[in-house]
C-alpha cells in the first residue's frame, strides 16, 4: 500500500487481527495495532509524511548517530532515506520467521551520505509480527568498508499512552542517566519508577534488557525487550517544547512517550567485514492487579 506521500508501505498481519505497517521511507514502523485494532504507537495529528524529516510518530530509526554534534544531520540520515525491500537477505542466525509475518529492508549509503559520513555499510532491518501480536525489529549493520567505523543507534519509539501524568516506567530505577536538558550531565536515578510532570530527555546507561511502561488509565503495560542495545532513551517534550514543534499538536505530548532501545553512550565500532545486531521486541499485556496498585 502507499502512504500519504505515495511511498510504499508494507502491512504485516497476524492471524488474530494484529497488524503493523512499515514505510520504505526511513524503514519506519508507522503503526502497530493489537488484535482489537487499537493503535499502540503514537502518530502526531500534525505529522508530515515528507522529506526532509521523519514523520512525528511510530518508530524512526536513528543511525549513524543519535542526537546532534556528529557529522550527519540530527539523529542521522537513515530515517530520511528510501529503503529497499530485500527478497532474500543473508540468513539470520536466530530463527525469526517461523509463524510470523515479516519484511526485510535494506539501506546502503548514497553518494550524498558518503560525503558527510564516508563509510560503506549495509543496514538490514527485519520487522516481524508474531501470531500473538508481538512486534520484533532486528537491525544488522555490516561494515563493507576498508577501515573501521563507529556509530550510535536508536529505535526512537513513540508509544501511545492515554495520559502521560498516569504513566510509569519500570526497570530504570537506580541507573545512571545523561540528562539532555543539562548539557548531558550524569545523574543517578532514585529508587522509584519514573513518572512525568515536566519535560524529560534522558539516556539511561546500561539498562536491563526488559523495561515496562505502565499505562494506568488504559490498564495496559508495554514490555520492551532488547538485545545489543545497552541504553534506553526516555523523552517527553512537555508543554513548551510541544508548542515550539510544528509537527506536534500543543496538547499531544500527553498522549505520547518515547522510550528507545539504543546504543549511544558507547558507540558501536565495527572492523571491516564485521556485523552488529540490535534487536527490540515490543509486547503489550493487560496490567496485572499488583502493578496497578
Ligand atoms: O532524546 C530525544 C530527542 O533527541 C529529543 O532531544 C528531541 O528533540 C527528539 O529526540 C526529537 O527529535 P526530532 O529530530 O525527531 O525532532
Amino acid at each position: 500500500t502507499k502512504d500519504w506521500n505515495g511511498i510504499d508501505q508494507v502491512v504485516l498481519r497476524s492471524p488474530h487481527g494484529a497488524s503493523a505497517r512499515v514505510s520504505l521511507y526511513g524503514g519506519q514502523v508507522t503503526s502497530w495495532r493489537n488484535d482489537h485494532g487499537e493503535e499502540l504507537l503514537f502518530t502526531s495529528s500534525k505529522a508530515i509524511f515528507k522529506a526532509p524529516k521523519a514523520m512525528r510518530g511510530g518508530i524512526p530509526i536513528c543511525f549513524p548517530q543519535f542526537g546532534n554534534g556528529g557529522s550527519t544531520e540530527l539523529h542521522g540520515f537513515a530515517r530520511n532515506k528510501i529503503w529497499m525491500i530485500e527478497d532474500s537477505p543473508p540468513p539470520l542466525h536466530l530463527n525469526d520467521s517461523h509463524g510470523k509475518s515479516f519484511v526485510d529492508l535494506l539501506l546502503k549509503p548514497s553518494d550524498d551520505d558518503m560525503k558527510c559520513w564516508p563509510h560503506s555499510f549495509e543496514f538490514r532491518l527485519r520487522v516481524s509480527l508474531a501470531a500473538d501480536g508481538v512486534l520484533n525489529m532486528i537491525s544488522r549493520i555490516r561494515n563493507v568498508n576498508g577501515k573501521p567505523f563507529s556509530f550510535s543507534f536508536a529505535y526512537h519509539t513513540y508509544f501511545s499512552v492515554s495520559d502521560i501524568s498516569e504513566v510509569r516506567i519500570e526497570g530504570l530505577e537506580t541507573l545512571d542517566y545523561l540528562d539532555n536538558l543539562c548539557q548531558k550531565e550524569r545523574f543517578t536515578e532514585q529508587g522509584n519508577a519514573i513518572t512525568f510532570e515536566s519535560e524529560v530527555d534522558r539516556v539511561y546507561v546500561s539498562a536491563p534488557n526488559a523495561i515496562a511502561i505502565l499505562d494506568h488509565e488504559k490498564k495496559r503495560t508495554f514490555v520492551i525487550r532488547k538485545e545489543g542495545l545497552p541504553d534506553i532513551v526516555v523523552w517527553n517534550p512537555w508543554e513548551k517544547k510541544s508548542r515550539a514543534m510544528g509537527d506536534l499538536g500543543d496538547e499531544e505530548y500527553k498522549q505520547m512517550v518515547c522510550v528507545d532501545g539504543a546504543a549511544i553512550v558507547r558507540p558501536i565500532t565495527l572492523k571491516p567485514g564485521e556485523e552488529w545486531t540490535g534487536r527490540m521486541q515490543l509486547k503489550v499485556v493487560p496490567s496485572s492487579f499488583c502493578s496497578d496498585h
